[in-house]
């Protein structure tokens, strides 16, 4: 079996690359460790930039990421959902934006959750794409730990073993058709009758309901069971939607598009998509080619 970093050899990924996915790696452990350790689940009596409460386990998860990254020099930039805006911590040339825990709300009734991560060679996000991503991962801190990793050559899982060593599970994960939904934000249906309509397709043609309402481990179930399609819908109240495109939805794209999947907002790819602010939101589907055709031909 290999380990993380014998796979990323055999991938001849670059050195400095290789430093920094280590990196995240390592702060994947810490974070599992810390949740394992059944702390931190009380607020912290704070919001983040995007109006969240935070947990302890939040800044905790975001403490270990910045403290992980600050010793990596080939680090230059980082963002974090749970920082204000886009930080200069060096002077090399990767840029890692992350969350650093998504699904906080579920925390507290012990249902999996994760933390997302994008690699850019930039000096700023501002302007970046997801296709501009030089590699993306999540953790899906679960009944095991495991990291979905892509250095755009495809997909694979890793899962930590009991020797506290990530090991090669699965490789070339594909997603090709099948009757699986994952609909998120069905407040929407109360304003948008084609929302409904889509749902209503959905039902009717027996599609197998999972969602949990965390998006690391709905995506995650998605990719591994090779079928299915996730959706996050914009309406009155949140004309953006409420996931983030940097922080959420671009490494999830590029993850899906290298397992053969897509991504959109419901008009165009969310790889293309221009990051204007760091915090910036956006409508999202991910799945099957023919999932998301169907949301965009639904909703578009
Ligand atoms: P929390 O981090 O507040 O738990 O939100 C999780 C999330 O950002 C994403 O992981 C889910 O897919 C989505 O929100 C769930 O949103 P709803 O609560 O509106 O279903």
């Amino acid at each position: 079996m290999q380990n993380f970093s014998e796979y990323l050899r055999s991938k001849e990924v670059s050195d400095d690359l290789m430093s920094v996915l280590e990196t995240l790696e390592e702060s994947v452990k810490q974070i599992s460790c810390s949740i394992i350790g059944g702390h931190c689940c009380k607020n912290a009596g704070s919001v983040n930039s995007s109006g969240e409460e935070q947990i302890a386990l939040d800044l905790q998860s975001d403490e270990i990421i910045t403290n992980e990254i600050s010793k990596n020099s080939y680090i230059g930039l980082i963002a974090s959902e749970e920082k204000p805006g886009e930080e200069r911590v060096g002077r090399g040339e990767f840029a890692v934006c992350y969350d650093p825990l998504d699904g906080s709300s579920l925390v507290d009734v012990n249902l999996a959750v994760g933390s997302i991560f994008g690699i850019y060679k930039a000096e700023s996000f501002i302007g970046v794409r997801g296709d501009d991503q030089l590699a993306s991962m999540i953790a899906v801190y679960g009944p095991r730990t495991t990291i979905l990793l892509t250095v755009k050559s495809g997909v694979v899982e890793f899962s930590l073993n009991k020797d506290g060593e990530f090991e090669l599970v699965r490789d070339d994960l594909k997603v090709e058709s099948g009757k699986m939904f994952a609909p998120g934000n069905l407040r929407a249906c109360a304003f948008r009758e084609d929302y409904k309509k889509l749902l209503a397709f959905w039902c009717e043609n027996q599609y197998t309901l999972r969602y949990s309402g965390g998006m690391v481990p709905d995506v995650n179930q998605i990719i591994l069971k090779g079928k299915g399609v996730f959706s996050y819908p914009a309406y009155e109240e949140t004309p953006e939607g409420k996931l983030r495109l940097l922080f959420e939805c671009a490494p999830m794209a590029l993850l899906m598009e290298e397992a053969g999947g897509k991504a959109s907002d419901g008009r165009v790819r969310i790889l293309e998509k221009e990051v204007s602010y760091v915090h910036e939101r956006t409508p999202v589907f991910l799945g099957s080619k023919e999932e998301v055709e169907r949301c965009d031909e639904y909703l578009g």
